[in-house]
């Protein structure tokens, strides 16, 4: 970081200070992830140069010898991956592989049927603060009250009722596996398209320890950058027959030119998931949700469904008596990096609700296994005990600190 060093000394500054805070701290921000310094390295090369849009041979710029090869090795590698016909690598990020979903497929003003935002449902998937409730007609699906699961009778009830044009399944907050084939068989019950949103759960898949949806869906997005350990990015796996529509939404519908780095540091981690070590790693991620879903559960906490089949807990605090947001501001202070989230039927509002959300993917990407993951649910529930006292809060924080130093995260050297 010489160069960065010399010309910007102020975000120098800031980036050493935020690697050293991703070092210190331990991330169960369940979304975050620590790419390899090979990963990391593509993401910070000269690919950023090159103006490429279009499909490689079909490119509105000239000067593409080298990028074709990147973006054709990108996509060969994420279909061997997950045993998908086409794929596109060029969305910026989710949220647009979503939008170049709707664009291919929908009109404004069409029925699509989602998971509810505060159920674990994602922005995109219909929420009417985002583009997807605004132009659509955005109908939702809720879990169930007593077990917190999906209820795929109430939907298929729901779909025949409402006839969406779109069915969408994939979540940013449920703990538990999907029935692929059940939202397969309500589509086409009523003539829907099935869009598969795994970004939260693509590195499981890859890994072999979570079920594929590439099988059931039409289409299904997901982001590069969470459980499968790439860079921050996304793309869209569809059958063949669907390919032209998706490369067409997304260039050029909604994008412009592709990220080459992006696209590159993608290949990467495609390789890397393609390897005996990653699916080792997958199957020590769902283990450690296990292990901290365990050590919770024996300390009084609620967990949403009871525990978990993924890399993703959700924790009820109502028992605890305090809120999300208090909750996740006191174990930040402590070293502990979570997020607050709605529960399913949240009596409390979006600022503070009732819920904080943990994840596996990062901490086991720097080596924790399950004694780890013992001692973290048990300074979550220290912590959580007795929120307001600040020297036990930084008590934990520099405990947090040592312990951390024996597990340095890939990428980051300090
Ligand atoms: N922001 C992501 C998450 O935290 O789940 C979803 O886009």
């Amino acid at each position: 970081m010489e160069a960065i060093k010399s010309t910007d000394s102020e975000i120098f500054g800031l980036i050493r200070r935020e690697e050293q805070r991703q070092c210190d701290k331990i991330r169960l921000i369940a979304s975050e992830n620590y790419v390899s310094a090979a990963v990391l390295q593509a993401t910070g090369t000269i690919l950023t140069n090159k103006y490429s849009e279009g499909y490689a041979g079909k490119r509105y710029y000239e000067g593409q010898q080298i990028i074709d090869q990147i973006e054709c090795l990108a996509i060969e590698r994420a279909r061997a991956l997950f045993g998908a016909e086409h794929v596109n690598v060029q969305p910026y990020s989710g949220s647009p592989a979503n939008m170049a979903v709707y664009l291919a497929f929908l009109n404004p003003g069409d029925t699509i049927l989602g998971m509810a935002l505060p159920h674990g449902g994602h922005l995109t998937h219909g929420a009417k603060v985002s583009i997807s409730g605004k132009y659509f007609q955005a109908e939702s699906y809720e879990l169930n009250r007593e077990t917190g699961l999906i209820d795929y009778d109430a939907i298929r009830e729901k779909a025949l009722s409402c006839r969406p044009k779109m069915v969408i399944a994939g979540h940013s907050a449920y703990p538990r596996h999907i029935d692929f084939a059940r939202f397969r068989a309500i589509a086409d019950e009523c003539g829907a398209l099935l869009m598969i949103d795994m970004a939260h759960f693509a590195g499981l898949v890859a890994g072999g320890v979570h079920p594929s949806p590439i099988p059931f869906a039409d289409v299904v997005t997901t982001t590069t950058h969470k459980s499968l350990r790439g860079p921050r990015g996304a793309m869209i796996l569809c059958k063949e027959q669907f390919g032209e529509a998706i490369d067409k939404a997304v260039f050029p519908g909604l994008q412009g030119g592709p990220h080459n780095h992006t696209t590159a540091a993608m290949a990467v981690a495609f390789k890397e998931a393609d390897s005996e070590e990653f699916r080792n790693y997958a199957r020590q991620v769902v283990e450690n949700g296990r292990t901290l879903a365990e050590t919770l559960h024996s300390n009084g906490f609620d967990l949403i469904t009871g525990g978990t089949d993924n890399h993703l807990l959700l924790v009820d605090l109502t028992s605890k008596n305090i809120g999300g947001k208090p909750a996740a501001k006191a174990l930040d202070q402590a070293g502990i990096v979570v997020n607050y989230n709605a529960i399913p039927f949240d009596p409390r509002k979006p600022g503070n609700p009732s819920g904080i959300r943990l994840g596996t993917a990062a901490v086991t990407s720097r080596g924790f296994g399950e004694r780890e993951m013992t001692q973290v649910g048990e300074w979550i529930n220290a912590v959580v005990s007795d929120p307001e006292n600040q020297s036990l809060l930084a008590d934990i924080a520099e405990n947090v600190a040592d312990y951390c130093r024996d597990y340095p995260p890939p990428g980051i050297n300090v």
